[in-house]
């Protein structure tokens, strides 16, 4: 009887994490429209978003719960013209002439001949409870005649740029930035490149790229973007909810708040598959499809997160 107390009690103080994917994407969700050209139908010397149009590659993408969303938008330089109103080879494609294959799956996303900025925003992925956290994005630069070091905003002046903002410490992290150099200089077009960079622990963190050039053989493509670290229990906002019983060999549990508003309720196997995602309107929540095991719980309400461990018996 002392030997069982003594394990349980070690369970319930015990650390508990494992590694847990917090967003990605390899374009695969996204439907694929072959052997056409985006074509814009905004002003190429103004700033604007780039929606998806019928029958032309999607350039946009929201996310239904899998892959990561997406959304582009426009920037002139100096003395535009064009931008992307001359049809161009952007968006979601198929098209492997350039890069042999792409790099997980059968799909990846373009961008050439932007005649200006090309900016492409990922969805902000909410890093709390984790820690050990990389981003990484397989990328490939096409043609080999870039111009210019992109440090100025104009037409010959290529630049590439990947980074992750930092949204909760207002900072960059570059996974490649070419500005201060001619991209040939680089010598990293016409194979896949891995970057790969760490992102601080629990921030709220965004991927971003930026492409600006001036020729159709000047593309930029990605895939297989993976943002991962360790998921584990994190007390910091711990004081505000409390799970009852815990552990439980109930159907259900109550979780009890402080705060007030909806919770949010997401569970994690010991795999960190996701398998519970809801949004509770009382304190009671139907726990009956899951097995025995450890669990984490993250909680959210308002801007307070916490996550915590769960035994069901
Ligand atoms: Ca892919
Ligand atoms: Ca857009
Ligand atoms: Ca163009
Ligand atoms: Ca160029």
């Amino acid at each position: 009887m002392k030997k069982f107390t003594l394990t349980m009690v070690l369970l319930f103080v015990g650390a508990v994490s494992f590694a847990q994917i917090a967003g990605y994407t390899s374009f695969e969700e996204p439907g694929i429209v072959p052997g056409v050209q985006y074509t814009d139908t905004g002003d190429p010397a103004v700033a604007h978003d780039l929606v998806n149009n019928a029958g032309e590659p999607e350039v946009d993408f929201t996310s239904t719960g899998g892959e990561m969303g997406f959304d582009a938008r426009y920037e002139p330089y100096d003395a535009p013209t064009n931008g992307l109103t001359d049809g161009d080879w952007v968006g979601v494609t198929d098209f492997t002439g350039d890069v042999t294959a792409f790099t997980d799956g059968s799909q990846g996303y373009g961008m050439g001949d932007i005649d200006g900025n090309y900016i492409l925003e990922f969805d902000t992925v909410d890093l709390t409870g984790y820690t050990g956290v990389t981003l990484g994005i397989d990328y490939f630069i096409a043609d080999t005649g870039y111009e210019g070091d992109g440090t100025l905003n104009e037409e010959g002046s290529d630049r590439m740029r990947i980074y992750v903002k930092d949204l909760t410490n207002s900072t960059e992290i570059d996974v490649l930035n070419t500005e201060g150099s001619d991209i040939n200089d680089l010598a990293i077009q016409g194979a896949w490149q891995n970057g790969l960079v760490n992102i601080p622990s629990g921030v709220m963190a965004q991927l971003v790229v930026e492409v600006r050039t001036n020729s159709g053989a000047e593309v930029l493509y990605i895939d297989h973007i993976v943002i991962d670290g360790v998921l584990g229990v994190n007390d910091q906002d711990k004081s505000h909810f409390a799970i009852y019983p815990n552990p439980t060999n109930s159907d259900v549990i109550n979780i009890k708040s402080n705060l007030s508003g909806d919770l949010n309720v997401a569970i994690f196997d010991v795999l960190g598959k996701q398998v519970v995602n809801t949004s509770l309107a009382g304190s009671t929540l139907n726990i009956s499809e899951l097995n025995s095991g450890v669990y984490i719980v993250k909680i959210t309400q308002g801007t307070a997160t916490s996550t915590q461990k769960l035994v069901v018996r």
